[in-house]
């Protein structure tokens, strides 16, 4: 049955005929692979197996794919706690790559690929390239790290796969990714969009303006970013920026990408199977509301997850996309549920911070959230450099600013925050994921 949908023909691509099945071979195909995915596990993952048994579960139990809200979820701590192998469900001389993610407490994740799994993974890859309007004959210059990370070698190959020349510059060194952005005439950039933005700001000291270079898309993820991010960016380098998603536990970058479209990310339902559950309750919530992401693969051999809490947040669309694809949409990541903070009883979230930051005049897209505690409250202090433009000696024109980011940011989290505007080039710029967040909290 694999093989069958893999060579499905499609005019763009072939890989990419999946994205267009008709929902209800779409279902089917996902009960294929799900009840063999929940078998593999079952026989090979001893954590999976008992957790199955606690409930008295067997894969047979699963006859449809709604059966899947009956499975055990897994999470982060699972992955931590069977370090490094306890979740491979093949013998080592089938796994032919490992990578792993650096975790803020010391050990790293651990991830596992066989041959077929990166077959899979450059696959999706190839989706989102061509969702992304990108075919053979576009340069890509691939500035995510290589490395453990599996940003730099999964848009590696899957560039490869579709054909594309790839620069295979990896992340840093400024300088030469605008020198070679230009020599080369790359049509494509992927980064994360914390990084494009420093490539923004050096290129104009370099005499270089990206707007007359040949780049038209960046494909940007890893970390949250913002629709007032992009309206910021497509002008200022004359390019699309669309949004790609994906995470280690489940394979990496190509989970889910915008399409042309650009109106939520299309998740490749056949190979990740996506639940949105309320965090609190557990319970799968319908599409078009909010909840946590969960994520299920349906084809990984080397390391299955079964509905694996990405602690993502958003939402799954009701509607069909106008571009066709069939694969639903999810709403692009904006927050995880672990890196909301609490400021006198109020939730909030740094990206509605980005919002609110960036939907005032003279910003300019950098700005960190430093968490203090005197002893008795916590506090927070937002930091936002001014653009060159709108920076000023005088202190009232400053003080106006400063009110107008304070007042944008009550408006949209609805508690006052000191905000401080620093000189441009004060924040730290960053070459992967950016660390918007500083917690100085005394803990
Ligand atoms: O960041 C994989 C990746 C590489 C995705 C390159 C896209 C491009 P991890 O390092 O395991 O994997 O981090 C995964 O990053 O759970 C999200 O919280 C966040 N994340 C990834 N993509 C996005 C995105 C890679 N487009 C974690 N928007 C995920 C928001 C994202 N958050």
């Amino acid at each position: 049955m694999n093989e069958f949908w893999h060579d499905a023909g499609c005019a763009f691509h072939p890989v990419s005929a999946p994205d267009y099945l008709p929902p209800s071979q779409l279902r089917q195909l996902q009960l294929h692979r799900l009840r063999a995915v929940v078998q593999s596990s079952y026989d090979k993952v001893e954590l999976f197996r008992g957790r199955m048994k606690e409930r008295g579960m067997t894969p047979e139990d699963i006859r449809q794919v709604t059966d899947i809200r009956h499975l055990p979820f897994t999470v982060k701590t699972d992955l931590r706690e069977t370090y490094p192998f306890g979740l491979f469900a093949t013998p080592m001389n089938e796994i032919v790559r490992m990578h792993a993610s650096s975790g803020t407490t010391g050990k790293p994740i651990v991830v596992a690929y066989t041959q077929e799994d990166l077959r899979v993974w450059s696959s999706v890859m190839v989706r989102c390239f061509a969702a992304a309007g990108l075919d053979r004959g576009d340069i890509i210059q691939n500035a995510y790290g290589y490395g453990l990370f599996t940003g730099g070698l999964g848009a590696h190959y899957g560039a490869e796969a579709l054909g594309a020349t790839v620069i295979p510059i990896s992340g840093g060194n400024t300088d030469r990714q605008i020198m070679l952005l230009k020599d080369f005439g790359a049509t494509a950039i992927c980064c994360t969009p914390s990084y494009f933005l420093r490539i923004l700001e050096r290129a104009p000291e370099m005499g270089i303006d990206l707007r007359d270079l040949p780049l038209k898309a960046g494909i940007f993820g890893a970390e949250p970013w913002t629709d007032e991010m992009r309206k910021r960016i497509e002008p200022e380098a004359n390019i699309k920026a669309y949004d790609i998603y994906g995470l280690s536990e489940i394979i990496g970058p190509g989970v889910a990408n915008e399409c042309v479209v650009q109106d939520g990310l299309h998740i490749f339902e056949d190979h990740f199977y996506p639940e949105i559950i309320d965090p609190e309750t557990l319970e799968p919530v319908p599409d078009g509301e909010e909840g946590e992401l969960v994520l299920t693969t349906l084809s990984k051999q080397a390391m299955p997850m079964i509905r694996y809490r990405t602690r993502d947040i958003t939402t799954l669309y009701k509607e069909q996309c106008p571009c066709g694809r069939t694969v639903r949409r999810m709403r692009r990541i904006a927050r995880r549920s672990d890196d909301m903070f609490i400021i006198r009883g109020v939730n909030v979230y740094p990206s509605q911070i980005e919002e609110a930051l960036l939907s005032v005049e003279g910003t300019s897209p950098h700005y960190q959230i430093v968490l203090t505690n005197d002893g008795s409250m916590d506090d927070v202090e937002v930091q936002v450099e001014v653009s060159p433009e709108a920076f000023s000696d005088k202190v009232s024109v400053m003080e106006g600013l400063r009110k107008k980011l304070s007042a944008s940011i009550e408006r949209t989290v609805n508690i006052r925050v000191n905000v401080r505007l620093v000189e441009p080039n004060k924040i730290a710029r960053s070459e992967g994921k950016a660390q918007r967040l500083i917690d100085n909290r005394k803990k």
